[in-house]
């Protein structure tokens, strides 16, 4: 691999590079935080390299990720806002393009740090967390004039459940890393719920919920929360940005927020579904989001949770059978793991859905 300096080199950064250090806790990409020092001020941005074999049409990728944040960035400065900190800005190599290949053929770009704020792993309050629900409610609403056709598809059928379910049966038929038989309990899991699958996709396909623009991958760390007013400040990682339903964006951020631990918790007596946190992201969410909402939506946002969280699960384990091919993982049964804690709280928002669906329909009023 080049040294980060001289990838650091082709960017149009401010001053002098102080260092480089691999930073935050996402999944998929490498990403870095670069200290310049501009004539004795400190400024920091970020690096990422991106990830080929999960975004193999990095040209795509960039180009939608350019399209949104110009877009968001003129929505903003319209509203009175600071463009630089509330949406993603691209720095680009000093040729002028959003993203660099290295001798290696990785990948690269850069966007100004967002300075001040929190990534949080965890759910600090239910105040918060409404905060996060607001955000991305209306992160859904603010790109509702966006013109879907001009986005290109990044990851081909990335929420199509129905489609991953496929993947898994053919990663279970394939059994690569030689681990089905001791995930037979995982397995049925999954296939006990196989009817889950096709239920939001029908519901696409017939017209009964709209498709719009939505981020796809609305994880808690991928919002960036102010460190002293804790309001939410930006929505990041917009990778997969794609035309969607906005109950994957509701559903994932349920997944992720509404557990009561780590996504990679090894003691699952930890891991419980807080339906106070589900009430107050709901709450927040349908205030974000605003009246477009439709009755078929409301009626399954907490489905949404539930088959987000699944799917996800779902997703873990047939990496896990891949053999650790996708998710970036830091011992071997970490996908394994990260597939209990979901399956877990799938069981416990079906025990819940009846207060969840009341909650949806008391404040989509
Ligand atoms: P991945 O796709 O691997 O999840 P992300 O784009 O989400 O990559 O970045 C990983 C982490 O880096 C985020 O969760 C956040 O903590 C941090 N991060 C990313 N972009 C910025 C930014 N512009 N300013 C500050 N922190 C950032
Ligand atoms: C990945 O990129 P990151 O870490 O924010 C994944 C999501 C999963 C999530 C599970 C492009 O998110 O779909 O829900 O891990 N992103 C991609 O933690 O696959
Ligand atoms: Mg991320």
């Amino acid at each position: 691999m080049e040294r980060i300096s001289d990838i650091a080199n082709v960017f149009a950064f401010d001053g002098k590079l102080l260092s480089a250090a691999p930073y935050g806790d996402g999944h998929i990409n490498d990403t870095y935080a670069l200290v310049f020092d501009n004539g004795g001020v400190r400024k920091r941005y970020i690096l990422q390299k991106m990830n080929k074999s999960v975004f193999p049409d990095i040209a795509t990728l960039m180009e939608n990720v350019a399209l949104v944040t110009d877009f968001l960035a003129k929505e903003i400065k319209a509203r009175g806002g600071d463009s630089e900190r509330e949406t993603l800005t691209l720095i680009r190599t000093k040729d002028g393009k959003t993203y660099y290949v290295d001798k290696d053929g990785e990948c690269w770009r850069a966007f100004i740090f967002i300075e001040d704020t929190i990534a949080y792993q965890l759910v600090e309050n239910a105040e918060v967390f409404e905060g996060t629900g607001r955000a991305f409610g209306a992160f859904i609403a603010g790109l509702a004039d966006f013109d879907a056709s001009k986005l290109g598809e990044v990851i081909k059928n990335f929420h199509n459940t129905a489609d991953r379910y496929k993947k898994f049966l053919a990663a279970l038929d394939a059994d690569k890393a030689g681990r089905a038989a001791g995930a037979q309990k995982e397995i049925e899991f999954v296939k006990n719920r196989a009817d889950y699958c096709g239920r939001v996709t029908g519901m696409l396909e017939r017209g009964e919920i709209p498709l719009r623009v939505t981020h796809n991958d609305t994880k808690l760390n991928n919002i960036l929360v102010d460190e002293k007013t804790k309001k939410p400040v930006c929505v990041i990682d917009l990778d997969t940005i794609m035309p969607g339903s906005l109950l994957y964006d509701f559903g994932d951020a349920v997944r992720f927020g509404c557990s009561t631990a780590a996504e990679d918790e090894k003691d699952l007596s930890k891991v419980d579904f807080d339906i106070s946190l589900f009430e107050a992201f709901t709450k927040g969410f349908l205030d974000g989001i605003g009246g477009s909402i439709t009755q078929k939506e409301v009626d399954n946002l907490a489905f949404g949770a539930i088959l987000m969280t699944y799917e996800c699960g779902m997703r873990f384990l047939t990496d896990y059978l891949d053999g650790d091919t996708y998710f970036k993982t830091k011992y071997p049964e970490h996908n394994l793991v990260r597939c209990h804690t979901q399956f877990r709280l799938v069981e416990r928002m079906e025990q819940a859905l009846d207060k969840m669906n009341f909650i949806a329909r008391k404040y989509a009023k």
